[in-house]
């Protein structure tokens, strides 16, 4: 089924159990090269999602700001993103350029992701393309400027979303994740990645 909302392009259920368990096995990859570690925020605060990334480049904060590096806090390069995930971007997104960063982000029992908008990459026309995986995570849209009304939708495992065209600066955030909704990760949990041309 696929849906809009304020923009985003919603495909849910875009993956079977089959693939879902897969990418899982492909995220334990990445994951043992380049631990999740809980970034700085500016403010000071740690953030409540661990992440980390695959790719030529990784999103990373601490209290210099956000920025995209290209290695792991711990000094070593990203580790490649997934061919799976690279089919993915290739069906919703496009063919021939692939994207630079997969950001994992990964909610446990009370993570959340406050309203922001991904502005970090240098090139607004190409979309985010976000798969999530694991525990249903009620994801909120507002709008291109801070505040006014909003609404949310639960982003649950197997949903694919692309936030692009005139959504591209739309903010959006995650208020909160249904503990232990999916049997996918056995010690429960939420995985969202999410595909960006940085460059
Ligand atoms: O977890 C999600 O569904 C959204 C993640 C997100 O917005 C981000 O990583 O920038
Ligand atoms: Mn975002």
């Amino acid at each position: 089924m696929r849906l809009t909302v304020r923009g985003f392009d919603i495909h849910k259920a875009y993956l079977d159990a089959g693939s879902q368990a897969a990418l899982v096995g492909d995220i334990r990859t990445i994951v043992a090269a380049a631990p999740l570690f809980s970034p700085q925020t500016p403010y000071g605060k740690p953030m409540s999602v661990r992440m980390t990334s695959a790719g030529a480049l990784g999103w990373y904060a601490d209290r210099s700001g956000y920025r995209y590096a290209a290695q792991h806090p711990n000094g070593t390069a990203w580790p490649p993103i997934p061919a799976a995930i690279l089919d993915i971007w290739r069906a919703l997104v496009d063919a021939e350029r692939g994207p630079d960063c997969c950001l994992v982000n990964f909610y446990g029992a009370g993570a959340r992701m406050g309203m922001h908008q991904d502005k970090d990459e240098a090139d607004f026309d190409w979309p985010v393309l976000s798969i999530s995986l694991g525990d249903a995570g009620l994801f909120r849209i507002g709008n291109t400027q801070r505040g006014g009304k909003t609404e949310t939708l639960w982003l649950e495992s197997g949903d694919v979303v692309v936030m692009g065209g005139a959504a591209r600066l739309t903010y959006h955030g995650v208020d909160r994740i249904r503990f232990g909704s999916s049997s996918l990760l056995p010690q429960g949990g939420r995985i969202n990645l999410t595909c960006r041309v940085v460059l």
